[in-house]
């Protein structure tokens, strides 16, 4: 490699140098930790990112943000040409790359050794997209990483504030020349935006859309759904609440908030809306919630949503006489609700996987299906549609021999795959997928909530010394280390009827997860207090 571009990787590393002793791994969603100690980071993912590109010869993204993690964390991940995560053995470069110490020397061996096993050249052509949320430390860490990259001639294209799932989106329609939609902002609002209002239209009969009082996390996802109000507002009112003028990002309010403490967010007229819901610090995920006729707070996770869009997508695969041709699936992780599991394999007579916890992870599997559903009990996800099916709705839509009504189902179809961002989980798009089926299905959230009833459950973190003293296999279910830990969680569970429960390291913060269900939520809070008491003793 030139000269030039040592020197530039040299001036960096001496503006930004790696503090002693830090570690940090490639986790569920990148790397994620405090800001202020992850600028040395940048420049080894910069460097990681103008590499995936020169290999794959496409647009591969960076995103900056720490999603649902506390305003003073940042992180950064990479995202593949088809917008989806980075391929998992390229998070072992990244690994690589964060062990290395600031010695241009060693740092300029490994890229030239990586670069000939990868049989790359250093003037190969590169791009990476860069976008980032709201948090005050995202630009500075957002230029380290394009200098770095630009180090290694690369071509930036720097969409600055947006969510993850824009990027994701951006990245998949550039490299695909716009067949998946037009990758700027404008042609992602315009892609969600008219297929929302053409399913409507096309749909007779459909109940009038309540209002929706939206808790914005204080994040990126204000801004963002400000944008796409005014378009929307013939067909729903939405009303934007902690939108970042007043509180802090994710505190008291946003997804993760709702969705672990089960309780209402900071910020919201409680009184006044039949439906809410909460999105987080990069508009991600979503959760629904209302207060029932007892003013009792009642909340439509993850695992709603599969059960909600995998009933829709069935429906109409019926009307369009194609549910026999097509392989649908649900995809779940260990923290969905035993409940909802049930419900889907029992009732629905829909198949369901589990995977470890991680939309990586999720969107894998999901591809074995023609439509893959695929949500975390924590509202991240998406569907995947195959190609093979995507076909066979364009063929039945023109099929001249087929009912009014299997044309109009396979109509409707169409146009729901496009309200929905195949790439990866996006707060946005689902909320809008939901309440076009709402409307459709003439649902209110007391219906959709009533379809089946969730056990009990119960969610702790627990601050340990190291959390990757704990291992699990199984999809996370069960233990390996410490050893006993499984020994002891088997021996708790088994005094709760219907009790589950299991731990696991978080990939994005410093913490060990807990998670028990049980049949009454006095047992659950139990169990789960048990077993954090556990999770201490053996690691202390
Ligand atoms: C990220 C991942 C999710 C995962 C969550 C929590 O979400 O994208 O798949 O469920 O972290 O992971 P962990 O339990 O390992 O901390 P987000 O919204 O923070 O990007």
């Amino acid at each position: 490699m030139t000269l030039i571009a040592k020197e530039k990787l040299l001036a960096l590393l001496l503006e930004y140098p790696k503090p002693a002793g830090i570690v940090m791994g490639y986790g569920t969603a990148g790397f994620r930790a405090r800001a202020d100690t992850l600028p040395w980071q940048m420049i080894r993912i910069g460097l990681l990112a103008a590499m995936r590109s020169k290999v794959k010869q496409a647009c591969v993204g960076a995103m900056i943000t720490a999603s649902h993690n506390p305003e003073q964390d940042n992180g950064v991940k990479l995202i593949d040409p088809y917008g989806e995560m980075l391929d998992q053995t390229w998070e072992v470069y990244a690994n690589n790359l964060s062990m290395l110490d600031d010695d241009i020397h060693v740092l300029w061996d490994y890229l030239e050794t990586l670069m000939t096993q990868l049989n790359i050249q250093p003037h190969d052509e590169a791009i990476v997209a860069i976008a980032y949320d709201t948090r005050q430390s995202s630009p500075l860490l957002a230029s380290i990483l394009k200098r770095a990259a630009q180090a290694l001639y690369t071509t930036i294209m720097d969409f600055e504030l947006m969510t993850t799932p824009q990027l994701h989106y951006a990245v998949r329609c550039y490299n695909d020349d716009g067949q998946y939609g037009h990758y700027t902002e404008a042609g992602y609002f315009d892609k969600l935006c008219t297929a929302f209002q053409n399913l409507l239209e096309m749909t007779p009969n459909t109940q009038r859309l309540e209002p929706l009082a939206v808790d914005a996390a204080n994040g990126i996802g204000a801004m963002k759904l400000a944008y796409m109000r005014q378009t929307l507002a013939k067909f729903i009112q939405i009303e934007i609440f902690n939108d970042g003028t007043r509180g802090h990002l994710n505190d008291k309010c946003g997804a993760d908030y709702v969705k672990l403490y089960q309780k209402t967010p900071e910020g919201l007229p409680l009184a006044s809306y039949t439906k809410y819901c909460s999105i987080d610090g990069d508009a991600d995920r979503l959760i629904y919630f209302f207060m029932d006729k007892n003013q009792q707070f009642r909340l439509l996770d993850g695992d709603r949503f599969s059960v909600l869009f995998a009933s829709f997508l069935s429906i109409k695969l019926n009307e369009a006489k194609l549910f026999d041709d097509v392989k649908i699936g649900v995809i779940q992780t260990a923290y969905a609700n035993g409940s909802s599991t049930n419900y889907i394999v029992n009732t629905m007579k829909v198949p369901v996987a589990c995977v470890p916890t991680g939309v990586k992870h999720l969107h894998h599997k999901a591809l074995d299906y023609d439509i893959g559903i695929y949500f975390e009990a924590n509202g991240h996800g998406t569907i995947i549609f195959s190609d093979d099916l995507k076909s066979k709705i364009k063929l039945a839509i023109d099929d001249p021999n087929r009912t009014m009504e299997e044309r109009l189902a396979a109509n409707q179809i169409r146009a729901f795959i496009n309200i929905i961002n195949e790439t990866v989980g996006d707060a946005i798009a689902d909320l809008l997928a939901t309440e076009v089926i709402l409307s459709i299905l003439h649902l209110n959230l007391d219906g959709w909530l009533n379809l089946y009833d969730d056990l009990p459950q119960r969610q702790l973190k627990v601050a340990v010394r190291d959390r990757t003293m704990i291992q699990t296999t199984d999809a996370e279910r069960r233990c390996i280390a410490p050893a006993h830990l499984q020994d002891c969680i088997d021996e708790l569970v088994s005094k709760y009827p219907s009790g589950r429960a299991f731990v696991r390291p978080s990939g994005t913060e410093d913490i060990v997860r807990v998670y028990a269900e049980a049949t009454t939520q006095v047992e659950a809070d139990k169990l789960a207090d048990e077993v954090r008491k556990v999770v201490e003793e053996l690691t202390k």
